[in-house]
């Protein structure tokens, strides 16, 4: 049982593995999981006002406006109240960072550092169950039943902006606009940086990490 909250931002470029590490992280240390884009893209499947909004934006490999991603993950934020958690998607750029640095205090931002070819080739074997944002991958996490998801046996998908030319926009995206962020968080002490090109390699750092900051270890 942990009795600390605990507030960790998961930092890296688009398939680096946030949503992987996340879900050990959830099932390790009970944290909720506040995903960005599971959160887009479940509105989308429902055809919200925000899944409307947020479709374009997405398929092409654009972030969807500020406004509305951050008054989004802000109410999900709120409602989550005096829980820990790991957000993940969200800040996605320096506008972003400084609502959410005026409304919560971070206690930690895992940073993966996967390189770009690795994350090229392994997106293009990601399937996803949309619905409930669980993510397999052809060979490192297969479904149980092909195509299938293993909870729901629901087909799964794969995702639109997984097409390698928007994949090659979003990384771009990703670098431009993170570089900043993340010197902000790392000028304040904030970031742990976990290089690799697997999760097997990463997932035992970070778990030692975080044992070691909840001080359950
Ligand atoms: P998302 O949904 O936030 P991205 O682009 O940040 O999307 P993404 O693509 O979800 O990030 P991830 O979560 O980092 O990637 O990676 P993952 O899904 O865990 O892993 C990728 C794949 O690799 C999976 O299939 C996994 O199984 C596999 N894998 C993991 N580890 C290994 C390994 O060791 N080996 C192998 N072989 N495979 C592995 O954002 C989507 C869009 O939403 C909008 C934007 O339009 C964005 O482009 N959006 C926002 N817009 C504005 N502001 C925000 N804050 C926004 N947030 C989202
Ligand atoms: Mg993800």
């Amino acid at each position: 049982m942990y009795t600390k909250i605990f507030r960790a931002v998961i930092i890296g470029a688009p398939g680096s593995g946030k949503g992987t590490i996340s879900d050990r992280i959830v099932k390790t240390f009970g944290f909720l999981h506040i995903s960005s884009g599971d959160i887009l893209r479940q509105n989308i499947i429902k055809n919200t006002d925000l899944g409307k909004k947020a479709q374009q934006y997405i398929a092409s490999g654009q972030l969807v406006p500020d406004d509305i991603m951050t008054k989004t993950m802000i109410a999900r934020i709120t409602e989550v109240g005096n829980k820990s958690y790991i957000l993940d998607g969200f800040p996605r750029n320096s506008a972003q960072a400084d609502i959410l640095a005026a409304r919560e205090q971070i206690d930690a931002v895992i940073n993966l550092d996967i390189p770009h070819d690795v994350i090229i080739e392994r997106v293009k074997h990601r399937w996803i169950h949309a619905p409930s944002g669980r993510v397999y991958n052809i060979g490192f996490n297969d479904p149980k039943v092909a195509g299938k998801d293993d909870i729901t046996g629901e087909p799964l998908t794969q995702r639109e902006d997984d097409k390698p030319e928007v994949v090659s926009k979003r990384l771009q995206l990703y670098d431009e606009l993170m570089g900043p962020v993340l010197a902000w968080y790392a000028e304040r002490g904030l970031v742990t940086s976990f290089k690799g090109r697997e999760t097997k390699e990463i997932w035992p750092r970070v778990e030692r990490f975080l044992k070691d900051k909840v001080n359950m270890g």
